[in-house]
């Protein structure tokens, strides 16, 4: 495992000495945001992490190792090829057999980096239960389910269920943590009307919460729920439309799979002149810059 992990040297120093890191994911440069706005994100993600002091480590497999840690090359190509693969934990023994490049979604980037000893990670929304009658789980759920890190999101993609992909999280044990609100956010938006487990108005509180989970041996994730900000949140009504929208598009043209995620937001930064990509980028900024906050208060063992 270790030969398989490609840790970039600032990254392996930093976690020897114990000192603040956050993963971040590839998944949504390469097939969550549109160029050029996903390369510009991705740098201004690792940016964002500095100023907050922490080391960011952006993950993706590149030749079939498991990158934690990119350099701005391998930022690029991410960003720019056209031949990414999405790669999803079932995904991870193909690309490294392989000698594959591919981008890594929550499910993946979480299983890495706790293998590489981070236990903070921040993402804009993670994945769940989809809408529609044919079961679709994304495996960020069970990979949340049976990983101990501080996964730092905005709820879980609107796209999707939300009562069920927070019946889920309840029944699989992952705490559900509210950053400085009483519900669960629902990504571009900032009510689902759905419940937090806890409150929490400030990073120690987060990493006081994770240090107990740690003390008992509970293996769950602590995911931890920040709304967009106030000025970049959607508004309801051009919410519901798009989402309406976009839905009925994916159903027409057959859309499922790794694909319908990415779709379904394509669909609706388009079909609302850029007001979902605009809340997205914000969400996005401002997680990484909470996880880069938790971070530093010394979640590291
Ligand atoms: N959040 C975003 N954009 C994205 C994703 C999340 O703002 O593109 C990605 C994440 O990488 C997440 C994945 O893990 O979508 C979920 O895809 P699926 O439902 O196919 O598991
Ligand atoms: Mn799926």
């Amino acid at each position: 495992m270790q030969q398989l992990l490609n840790i970039a040297p600032e990254v392996a120093d930093a976690i020897a000495q114990k000192l603040p890191v956050v993963a971040l994911e590839s998944t949504v440069i390469a097939h969550g945001l549109p160029r050029p706005q996903n390369l510009q994100t991705a740098q201004r993600l690792q940016a964002v992490v500095r100023e907050g002091g922490a080391m960011p480590a952006t993950v993706a497999i590149v030749d079939g190792k498991l990158n934690v840690g990119l350099n701005d090359d391998q930022l690029r190509l991410l960003a720019e090829a056209d031949d990414i693969r999405k790669i999803s934990t079932r995904d991870i023994p193909v690309a490294v057999a392989r000698g594959l490049n591919g981008a890594t979604t929550v499910a993946s980037t979480i299983w890495i980096a706790h293998r590489a000893g981070i236990r903070v990670f921040a993402t804009g929304g993670i994945g769940g239960v989809h809408r529609g009658s044919l079961p679709d789980v994304s495996a960020d759920l069970p990979e949340l389910a049976r990983t101990p890190i501080i996964v730092v999101c905005s709820g879980a993609k609107i796209v999707l269920d939300l009562p069920a992909t927070r019946e889920w999280l309840e029944t699989n044990a992952v705490t559900v943590v509210g950053y400085q609100c009483d519900e669960l956010p629902a990504f571009y938006s900032r009510a689902s009307g759905l419940p937090v487990d806890a409150r929490a108005d400030s990073p120690a509180e987060v990493a006081e919460i994770f240090k107990a989970q740690r003390t008992l041996g509970i293996e769950s994730t602590l995911l931890v729920a920040v709304p967009v900000p106030q000025e970049a949140e959607v508004e309801a009504e051009v919410l519901q439309t798009v989402l309406d929208n976009a839905l009925t598009e994916a159903n027409r043209l057959g859309i499922a799979g790794a694909h319908l995620t990415p779709f379904l937001l394509s669909q609706m930064a388009e079909r609302s002149s850029g007001a979902t990509l605009r809340a997205n980028i914000a969400l996005l900024e401002n997680n990484a810059r909470v996880a880069a906050a938790i971070a530093r208060e010394g979640v590291m063992p």
